[in-house]
């Protein structure tokens, strides 16, 4: 059988990318797994805009959606040529990317003002207002979802007008940018806050509560249906022909990355997606809505398959990269290697912080903010931190590692089950530090890879829909750990 070709479009907080994938259903003479073989054709920068402050004073940050949909087109286009040189067709395109944003969208389509992102101010009003309405056992009762105070519904309630607009999250913004077809992507869709955890459909019973209005959301669309074909502009643009369709993937990235775990066949998933956000948790087939587990604020997200992605979001690789940003601009050492290497040296048992914290949601200032954090914790170094690079960067990854350890402590109490290791995905399965201190801090062997799983979860849930990989999740995985080489870290090799 010959290779089949899909596009994975994979957008995140600090770029995006759009990859060219091959995957070869051919079982091989030794009977192992299909492969997937994945080309990045497209990369371009990502990141929030500064749009100054609104009429309370708070800051407002935004997204360019249309900016992201322009690097878009480019990429599909390059993509478009690459399988040409190939002589392969591109079957489908898919879409991810982070979470809980969206754009509201009126009846011709127009956007109704620059998209906001989820780490602006304008929520701080808006909670309260919300828990006046429905209060937050209410909410994780319906809901499942843990409190965070940029999750979609908050954002709704900032919105003064609603009526006579659709709200499109990202992934479906840029679907429907590309077919004009409406549609809400059931992983994503269970970020908004607003999503029955047990059924899986919008809870009539939260709009109403919320006075939101029906229909406010598109139709939902399950990973594997097609939201449509591309339009005639966009098929000129791209050069793909006009019948290529694009097809719905856990359009949630963090969905993507967790159906790419490289789990093997009836092993207990447990998994760290590690990017901006440290995404901690287990895999279930049905959600855990009890109060101890709202205490712990773990959430229930609906993944792939109809599973449940059991996770706390757990700060991440944006306290490094925020503070990267920091000394690039005060013209100190920012290269992440020279960092890392730095930080290696220093001794272990220094201060720590709790990188769940609020303070550390917004951009700008972050080593400030953890020098501060670090002195009122009380850790031991902690009121000596210094402005040192290097040491504001071991505080943070020996504060990360501290927080796996912690929340998969709690997954296990709260959902009963005790993974043997745990497997990192994402851009930080790359950083060898982090690793090693996860493996020491949690007592469990560390499987690191791949750093794309995003990409290719996406990509299996196309391959899988046009029939060139079947089976459920457990033969998704065997093709990802038929593709990738995995690093495995041990708390002893520390
Ligand atoms: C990761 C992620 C998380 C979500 C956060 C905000 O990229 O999608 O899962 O909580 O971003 O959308």
């Amino acid at each position: 059988m010959s290779t089949r070709s899909f596009v994975a479009v994979d957008v995140g907080a600090s770029s995006g990318r759009v990859i060219l994938a091959t995957v070869s259903p051919d079982r091989g003479a030794d009977g192992g797994a299909p492969r997937v073989a994945l080309d990045v054709v497209h990369r371009f920068p990502n990141g929030v805009i500064d749009d100054g402050v609104d009429s309370a004073g708070k800051r407002v940050l935004r997204w360019d959606l249309p900016g992201i949909f322009a690097e878009v087109q480019d990429g599909l286009a390059k993509a478009g040529e690459l399988a040409a040189e190939r002589g392969v067709r591109v079957e489908s395109i898919g879409i991810d990317t982070w979470a809980v944003d969206y754009g509201l969208v009126d009846a011709a389509g127009r956007l109704k003002e620059p998209v906001h992102a989820y780490r602006d101010a304008r929520t701080e009003a808006t909670v309260p207002v919300v828990h006046e309405k429905v209060p937050p056992e209410k909410l994780y009762e319906v809901t499942g979802l843990q409190f965070l105070p940029f999750t979609t519904l908050y954002q709704l309630a900032a919105e003064p007008r609603l009526h006579g607009y659709q709200a499109l999250l990202i992934p479906d913004l840029l679907a429907f940018w590309l077919t004009g077809s409406r549609r809400t992507e059931e992983t994503n869709a269970s970020t908004t806050g607003l999503l029955d955890a047990r059924t899986g459909i919008w809870s009539a019973q939260l709009f109403e509560e919320l006075g939101l209005p029906e229909g406010l959301f598109p139709e939902l669309i399950v990973p594997g249906e097609t939201y449509g074909t591309l339009l005639p502009a966009v098929a000129e643009r791209t050069g793909l022909p006009p019948d290529t369709p694009v097809v719905a993937v856990g359009s949630h990235d963090t969905a993507s990355a967790v159906a790419a775990v490289p789990a093997s066949e009836g092993e207990d998933v447990a998994y760290i997606s590690s990017g901006t956000w440290s995404l901690v948790g287990v895999e279930l087939d049905k959600p855990v809505l009890t109060e101890a587990s709202r205490a712990a604020n773990f959430t229930n997200e609906r993944g792939v398959d109809g599973t449940i992605r059991y996770l706390r979001n757990v700060g991440g690789l944006w306290l490094l990269s925020e503070s990267q940003r920091q000394w690039a601009a005060e013209g100190r050492e920012a290269s992440l290697e020279a960092l890392l290497a730095a930080a290696a040296a220093l001794p272990a048992g220094g201060p720590q912080i709790d990188v769940d914290a609020e303070e550390f949601l917004a951009p700008d200032g972050m080593p400030e903010r953890i020098r501060a954090a670090a002195a009122r914790a009380g850790t031991p170094g902690g009121e000596v931190l210094t402005d040192e690079p290097a040491a504001v960067v071991r505080c943070i990854l020996d504060s990360l590692a501290a927080a796996y350890a912690r929340t998969l402590t709690q997954t296990a109490q709260l959902s009963g089950r005790r993974p043997g290791a745990v497997h990192v995905v994402g851009g930080g399965s790359q950083n060898e530090l982090l690793c090693r201190l996860t493996a020491a801090a949690t007592g469990l062997p560390v499987l690191a890879g791949p750093v794309e799983a995003t990409a290719l979860g996406n990509i299996l849930v196309q391959a899988r829909a046009a029939g060139a990989l079947d089976g459920g999740l457990p033969a998704l995985r065997a093709a990802v750990r038929a593709s990738v080489q995995l690093r495995e870290h041990t708390a002893a090799a520390v």
